[in-house]
């Protein structure tokens, strides 16, 4: 019997931030992933952390195995070039 494989996109996700759009997102498109959670302090500072998940020190980032994208504008592009989106925007 196969076993289950976890989801292999991980979402590192900023409270209070732009990461929101690509959780909503992975929702919307019922897309497996897992999610890693960054608190602000109680002054709304993110915590030093987010520099070693990209060098920008920003978040969202998905990552997709060895794929790291940064970026929420081009994640969501990324998504939807993976053919996940149900239907094209030109038909909208
Ligand atoms: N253009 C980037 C901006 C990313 C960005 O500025 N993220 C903010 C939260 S909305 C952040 O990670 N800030 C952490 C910091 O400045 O230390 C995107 O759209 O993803």
């Amino acid at each position: 019997m196969a076993s289950e494989q976890p989801p292999q996109l991980l979402l590192h996700y900023l409270e209070h931030s732009r990461s929101q759009r690509i959780l909503w997102l992975l929702e919307e498109l019922e897309v497996p992933y897992t999610i890693k959670i960054y608190r602000r302090d109680s002054q709304g500072t993110p915590p030093p952390e987010l520099s070693l998940v990209h060098p920008t020190g920003k978040l969202p980032v998905l990552e997709d195995g060895s794929l790291i994208l940064a970026e929420s504008g081009a994640i969501v592009g990324t998504l939807a070039a993976a053919n996940i989106m149900p239907s094209p925007i030109s038909r909208l």
